[in-house]
């Protein structure tokens, strides 16, 4: 059943009114939707220039705003009046203003559940902390290979409001959802939904671990099928009464389970006992990415899709930029771009997954990490830390006894310096564990501004030695 098949639940037929919280890409979604169906609409933001501001009084002169203070006495009387509010994800329900609103009894969701309640078509609903991204764009590419019309959303980068417009024609929505989404949202109700894995991230919004793994347990809500890691000690803290169908990189123990399977040689995924393909045709680096496949298989087992051509995209399949990519080889040296990889668990992947000496450029605003968790890794591997960004001393404290390090001002810089140090056979690995925004707009900015530093100095040591 979905939740517009119950128009009497649908909250834009409940109010005429509506504020919206956040006026990022989201706020601006949802104030575009919101106006389509004739809802008045007020938005309020803390920042005093939020990116589209400029965008909503072309667009939306009409709409009443509101920047700058959610304290302010203009987004107070806002506030005050509002008996909806659509939050942002990144505005924090424990934000005082929002506290009050509740506690009158104001309604608080965000876009996803506003979505949940127009969208008909099945859902796969896809969080974790690390991996989302890449599951959902493969479910996405293997879904449609096999046939279907997949809408791919969420926070993966396109806003699901934005994703729906009038001439969209989609049979299946494939949802990246964070944490923070999953907060403002009442119930998922997907066919299928995962928790990939659970490590902390985010610790600057949540008052501890246990209340992170509570946000990421809600994917969970009214799905049919729970597709669970059989070892993630982060997801097991979590019970569920959901069917639950579970991945892992050793033998399924169950007939509906995904796993990995060796014999005379060769490495097979597998469902139940089923061969679904070798392991050597996954293109992907880093037995993470195997686990995120099997994920993706178990995700659209229950629509019972021709497996041949979803194997085919697997196959076809060159993994998303900024994720362990490697952007350049020269004179023996690999140039990788991990920068995608915003928190410990991410980066300590990354770090597992390669053979080579490393030198490691890591550093940038910790959310809060507790970055001694970082000292269970083997380092034996990593030949030389460079750290930079606002946290980069809180990586290089864990390491100080173990690694030569050095710190750094710019990313420039670091490359450089781990030209300098390089020798063939090298590594070298941007993946910072942190978030980019001390330095950078954003893990896109970083990783570009990384590929760009390497590419001018491995031509000029070409054109040097031409
Ligand atoms: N902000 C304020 N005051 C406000 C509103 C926002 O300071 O009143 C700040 C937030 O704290 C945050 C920034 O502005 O630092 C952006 O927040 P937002 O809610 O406006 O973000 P959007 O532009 O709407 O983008 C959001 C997701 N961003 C966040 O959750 C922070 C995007 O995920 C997502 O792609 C987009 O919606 C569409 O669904 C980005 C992200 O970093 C990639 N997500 C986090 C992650 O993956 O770890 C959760
Ligand atoms: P997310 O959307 O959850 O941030 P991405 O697919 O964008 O996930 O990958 C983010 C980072 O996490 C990258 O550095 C990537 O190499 C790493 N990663 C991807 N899948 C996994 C996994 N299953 N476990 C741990 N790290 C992973």
């Amino acid at each position: 059943m979905t939740l517009s098949s119950n128009p009497q639940r649908r909250l834009i037929d409940q109010f005429d009114r509506a504020v919206v919280v956040g006026l990022g890409a989201t706020g601006f979604s949802v104030v575009r939707y919101l106006r389509s169906k004739g809802l008045a609409v007020s938005v309020v933001d803390s920042r005093s220039k939020p990116p589209i501001a400029t965008q909503l009084f072309k667009d939306f002169p009409e709409v009443n705003s509101s920047f700058g203070s959610f304290a302010s006495p203009e987004a107070q009387k806002i506030i005050d009046c509002a008996d909806l509010l659509i939050v942002s994800p990144g505005v924090a329900l424990s934000t005082p203003e929002l506290l009050e609103a509740k506690k009158r009894g104001a309604i608080l969701v965000g876009d996803i559940e506003l979505f949940i309640q127009e969208n008909e078509a099945d859902l796969i609903a896809i969080t974790g902390s690390n991996g989302k991204s890449t599951v959902t764009t493969l479910v996405g590419e293997m879904a449609a290979a096999a046939g279907k019309k997949p809408l791919v959303a969420g926070n993966i980068g396109l806003p699901v409001l934005d994703a729906i417009t009038d001439d969209v024609e989609y049979d299946l929505a494939v949802l990246e959802l964070s944490s923070f989404q999953l907060e403002t949202t009442n119930t998922i109700g997907a066919r299928t939904a995962t928790i990939l894995n659970i490590s902390a991230d985010h610790m600057d919004r949540y008052a501890s671990f246990g209340d992170y793994v509570l946000a990421k347990a809600r994917v969970l809500k009214g799905s049919k099928i729970a597709v669970l890691p059989s070892h993630d000690s982060g997801v097991s803290q979590i019970t569920t009464s959901n069917d639950i169908v579970r991945f892992s990189l050793q033998e399924p123990q169950a007939e509906c389970d995904f796993g990995l399977h060796r014999t005379q040689g060769k490495r097979w995924l597998l469902s139940g006992s089923r061969k679904i393909m070798q392991l050597r045709d996954v293109p992907l680096v880093g037995t993470h990415n195997i686990s995120n496949v099997l994920a993706a298989f178990a995700l659209l087992a229950d629509f019972k899709l021709d497996i041949a051509p979803m194997v085919r995209a697997v196959k076809n399949f060159k993994g998303l930029s900024h994720r362990m990519q490697t952007v350049a080889q020269t004179n023996g040296v690999v140039w990788v771009n991990d920068s995608k990889a915003t928190n410990i668990g991410a980066t300590a992947s990354a770090l597992k997954s390669l053979e080579q000496p490393i030198i490691w450029i890591a550093g940038g605003e910790g959310k809060g990490a507790d970055f001694n968790e970082l000292a269970e890794l083997d380092s034996t591997q990593i030949k030389h830390l460079i750290t930079l960004g606002r946290d980069g001393d809180q990586i290089a404290k864990v390491f100080a006894k173990r690694l030569p390090i050095n710190s750094v001002k710019t990313l420039n810089e670091a490359v450089l310096l781990a030209a300098e140090l390089a020798v063939k056979g090298d590594l070298v690995l941007l993946s910072p564990a942190c978030a980019s925004f001390d330095m950078f707009a954003n893990y896109v900015e970083r990783g570009e501004q990384f590929v760009e530093c390497v590419t001018a100095l491995t031509s000029a040591k070409l054109r040097k030695g031409a």
